[in-house]
């Protein structure tokens, strides 16, 4: 019984053939986010993303990212965008500002977009950390971020065409045909 219990599923796949990406990467602690991009870079390239199909967008900190990735989502409307920084704990409680607003900001940006971001910002305590996730002991987090937009990037262009419930235009055009028949 519960093998013939198979509601419909729906997943991106990591093909990253036609679709469109944007990168915002903060320039502060540039030595790590230079590798998280080369990583992301990696991701989409090795999926078959086309370099024509990718905008960078450079900022000055993780601060800056939120606003340019909901500005470049709005202008641009790419499949996803790849939001790039790293927040490095210092003596006061900048970092803890720095951290939670970035966050909270590329959340925002996403949900008042629609544009799915995928999340690269490290939050680290020490500089060791935080290149342990820029391609040595804990892999590339860029790497692993342009595998998550390209995944999602391709689930939003399937949940805009898969929808079950037609849209208004469409219902609309339904009830005249019927009328008419
Ligand atoms: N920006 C970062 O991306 N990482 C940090 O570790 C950092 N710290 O620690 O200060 C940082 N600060 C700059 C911030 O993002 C803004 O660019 C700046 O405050 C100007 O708005």
């Amino acid at each position: 019984m519960a093998d013939k219990f198979k509601p419909k599923s729906l997943a991106g796949n990591l093909n990253a053939g036609d679709l469109r990406f944007g990168i915002v990467v903060s320039r502060f602690n540039s030595f790590i986010t230079d590798r998280l991009l080369a990583g992301a870079l990696d991701a989409l390239q090795r999926a078959g993303a086309a370099e024509d199909r990718i905008e960078i967008v450079r900022v000055p900190g993780s601060f800056e990212v939120p606003v340019a990735a909901k500005k470049l989502a709005e202008s641009r409307r790419p499949d996803a965008i790849i939001c790039i920084g790293c927040v490095l704990r210092g003596e006061t409680s900048h970092y803890d500002h720095v951290a939670s607003e970035v966050a909270r900001g590329i959340q925002l940006a996403q949900m008042d977009s629609g544009v799915p971001m995928a999340f690269c910002v490290l939050t680290c305590d020490t500089l060791e950390q935080a290149i342990d996730r820029a391609g040595l002991k804990s892999g590339n987090k860029g790497f692993e971020s342009g595998l998550a937009a390209i995944e999602m990037g391709n689930l939003s262009r399937q949940l805009r065409s898969n929808s079950s419930t037609p849209s208004a235009p469409a219902r609309a055009a339904a009830s005249k045909s019927r009328r008419r028949r």
